[in-house]
């Protein structure tokens, strides 16, 4: 294996053990974080148990995106055109964790709808390796990456960042539900269409009818909690959504890192609650032989149907360099959303009331 390349398997794995928060960065205020934004330090434990400080390692801040979170115009009515439209604004958490030569900068952003979406964006510096090569025309055979400058070659890798998403839906038993669309031929002459679609709930009883390749089938995602019900009688849920890298993992399973990594080929798992079982990677992820991660917990196929639950979510991307990654590379983002799915009655965004418009003073320096 190529040097650099195995620099990287174990950058991978160190940033998989040490977690995010022994890597947090300290947050530059009016840069990583808008003007309004509190600053938060933390105490986090070295690797002997001591303490120590990380100042404004994580900001809280309002944020007003210039979007609305919801509108309607009605044009139904003879001689009124009706406009109700409300801003989106939204509270977001943010941590950056600054591990080897990448950054990855964590948003959690409660939204006032009920949604709490998770962003993950990469920068940093790119994993790069010294060549002879000077110009594309030059290189023959597989050199792994792209050329990037003069005698620089930038390494194909991937990301995998994995949540453990300890929901409780409206109390700790939950259970997970594939809500799956599927089309339906009319074949009865019952109608001059031909097919509609359909959806076929089906909770999951064991791990196994919970690891799910995103994008194989249209379905979506949910955890709900089986014992409550809203006043139509639906239960109530939240619901997973992706906002993109999705990407799985395209070693073969007997690769050495892919061994380790194996949960990395799925992006949605449900394990049974745990305590142990926190770290997707294991707790010795180094020194693993695959027999420590969230592939092998989900192996034993434990009961989850109404019960503690563990949602796991891996954001994965593969990452074929380009020449505007280089030197320091601008934003690259994925991420999720859990959006409310009958937790409410109805939209509970219906009662804020509309803005006003406001005239605000012409500050000058005279007046
Ligand atoms: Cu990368």
């Amino acid at each position: 294996m190529d040097p650099s390349e195995e620099w990287y398997y174990k950058t991978f794995f160190d940033a998989g053990e040490f977690g995010f928060g022994l890597s947090a960065a300290p947050l530059e205020p009016m840069t990583d974080c808008p003007a309004n934004a509190a600053f938060i330090d933390a105490y986090i434990t070295d690797r002997d148990g001591s303490p120590i400080k990380q100042s404004n390692v994580l900001c809280v801040f309002e944020r007003y995106s210039g979007d609305a979170s919801w509108r309607h115009t009605e044009f139904g009515i003879p001689g009124q055109v009706i406009t109700e439209v409300r801003p989106e604004v939204s509270l977001v958490v943010r941590m950056v964790s600054a591990i080897g030569n990448y950054d990855y900068v964590i948003d959690w952003e409660f939204k006032t709808s009920g949604s709490i979406k998770l962003g993950v964006s990469l920068t940093g510096i790119l994993e790069m390796k010294g060549t002879q090569y000077t110009h594309a025309d030059q290189i023959s055979g597989d050199q792994h990456g792209t050329l990037l400058a003069a005698n620089t070659m930038g390494v194909y890798h991937d990301h995998f960042v994995t949540f453990h998403l300890d929901l409780d839906v409206d109390g700790p038993d939950n259970s997970f539900v594939k809500s799956k669309l599927k089309t339906v031929r009319v074949t009865d002459g019952s109608s001059p269409r031909r097919s509609y679609w359909t959806v076929t709930k089906e909770t999951a009883r064991t791990e196994a009818d919970a690891v799910v390749e995103l994008g194989a089938e249209p379905a979506e995602l949910l955890v709900v909690n089986p014992s409550k019900k809203t006043k139509m009688g639906n239960d109530v849920g939240y619901r997973l959504i992706s906002h993109g890298a999705t990407a799985a993992s395209l070693l073969s399973d007997d690769d050495y890192p892919q061994i380790r990594a194996s949960y990395s080929k799925k992006q949605v798992r449900v394990t049974a609650y745990n305590k142990s079982e926190k770290w997707a990677a294991g707790l010795y992820t180094d020194e693993s032989r695959g027999d420590d991660n969230l592939a092998a917990w989900t192996a034993r196929n434990r009961a989850i149907e109404n019960t503690d639950i563990v949602l796991w979510y891996t954001v994965g991307l593969h990452h074929v360099p380009y020449q505007e990654d280089f030197p320091v590379m601008p934003l690259l983002s994925g991420g999720f959303e859990l959006r409310p799915a009958n937790f409410f009655e109805s939209n509970p965004l219906i009662k804020t009331p509309a803005n006003r418009q406001v005239h605000l003073p012409n500050c000058s320096r005279n007046s």
